[in-house]
């Protein structure tokens, strides 16, 4: 809103020209959300006290996580918040990408919404059946990817990292691949959320990593400079992503050990929802693997468990999965396991970023 009610102002003051940078729009969408996080977040945790929207804790899970029952869970509200008015303000609404992430943000963070809600009622950690969960992700993502799958201008090729080249095009096929991303990179996300800032700090690293294939993808000259793919408006999503950033650090600086908040579902599912929208979109789908490694860690961590348990009926890989439960079981303090996750994160992201100039 400030970008159109601004920016046409230039004609008469020439300092209006700023609003019509992505980078300037990108750092005040990064502010205004931080700013809304600070503001809101002490009155939405007290609500949610007040409310007694507190935390489950199962019995057979680390014993060190006992102590966490009753922690305001659903801060993910707080998130969502911020990130949709952040971008409403400083992002041009006339490029429907943005539309189109903040749809799959807010449904998303609904249906996480509702999870969370039904567990509080029942005073268990079961939510709405797994089946309808996903069918509901499937539908919105499924969605998303038909729309993008028609709009003019939008290819079906998949960028493969280290492989410039390399650009296959799926054909219909791209609806199913961005749809499996979507709702992958939505319940890999919540997977990871078992520590006290273990989910929020990579998927601040992921969104300020994808701040910069947005911007690039979405600037026609550093696109065919750095051989990617070059995707008209998609430079505005690195307002988006530049909003999830604001928001997320403002949702650490309430969820950092010992958290003061969870996010739940409503939370996890639509932040990894917003990132695997943001990689399709920007034509970095498989670059999500690197740069949201730790989700995927987290994520084969229980698929290999569970599988093996299965099969050797009893068995297991890891002393507890998701990962970080392994760790914690070995004695590594909770700060530890989280901090290492982040360094490892960081790493992944640099990784990703070197892909530019590799092929
Ligand atoms: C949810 N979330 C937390 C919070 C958060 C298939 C199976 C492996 C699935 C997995 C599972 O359910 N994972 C998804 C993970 C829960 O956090 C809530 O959930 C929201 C995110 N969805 O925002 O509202 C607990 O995590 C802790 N937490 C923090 N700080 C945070 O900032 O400490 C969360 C956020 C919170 C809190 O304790 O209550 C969760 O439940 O872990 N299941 C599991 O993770 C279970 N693993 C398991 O059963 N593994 C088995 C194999 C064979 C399946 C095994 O390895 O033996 C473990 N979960 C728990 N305890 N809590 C088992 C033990």
């Amino acid at each position: 809103m400030i970008y159109h009610l601004l920016y046409p102002l230039h004609t008469a003051f020439s300092f209006f020209n700023v609003f019509r940078y992505i980078t300037f729009r990108t750092i005040y969408a990064s502010i205004t959300a931080l700013i809304i996080c600070f503001v809101i977040g002490p009155w939405l945790i007290r609500k949610l006290q007040n409310m007694q929207i507190g935390q489950q804790i199962r019995e057979d899970g680390p014993k060190s996580h006992l102590t966490k029952k009753g922690t305001p869970t659903m801060g993910g509200i707080l998130i969502i918040f911020a990130v949709v008015i952040s971008t409403l303000l400083w992002a041009n609404l006339a490029v429907d990408y943005v539309w189109l992430a903040l749809l799959v943000t807010v449904g998303y963070g609904l249906i996480g919404f509702i999870d969370d809600y039904r567990k509080l009622i029942g005073k268990n950690s079961k939510g709405i059946s797994g089946r309808v969960r996903l069918s509901c992700e499937i539908l919105i993502a499924l969605f998303v990817s038909i729309i993008l799958y028609l709009k003019p201008g939008f290819n079906s090729q998949v960028t493969i990292p280290f492989f410039k080249t390399v650009v296959p095009n799926l054909g219909w096929g791209y609806v199913i691949l961005s749809t499996f991303i979507i709702v992958g990179a939505a319940n890999a996300v919540n997977l990871t959320d078992g520590l006290d800032g273990l989910a929020i700090g990579p998927a601040i690293i992921c969104f300020a990593t994808y701040v910069l294939f947005a911007y690039f993808a979405g600037n026609v000259k550093v696109a065919s400079y750095l051989q990617i793919t070059y995707v008209a408006g998609s430079g505005e999503l690195a307002v988006f992503c530049g909003a999830l950033v604001g928001a997320a650090l403002g949702f650490l600086w309430f969820n950092s050990y010992p958290a003061e908040v969870f996010m739940g579902d409503v939370g996890s599912l639509s932040l990894g929802g917003a990132l695997g929208t943001v990689a399709i979109i920007t034509k970095q789908e498989f670059l999500l693997a690197i740069v949201g490694g730790i989700f995927v860690l987290e994520t084969f961590s229980v698929i290999f468990q569970v599988g093996y348990f299965k099969l050797t009926k009893g068995k297991r890989i890891f002393r507890m999965a998701p990962l970080h439960h392994h760790f914690e079981l070995k004695g590594w303090a909770e700060p530890k396991v989280i901090v290492r996750f982040w360094v490892i994160s960081i790493l992944l992201a640099l990784m990703a970023i070197s892909t530019l100039k590799l092929r």
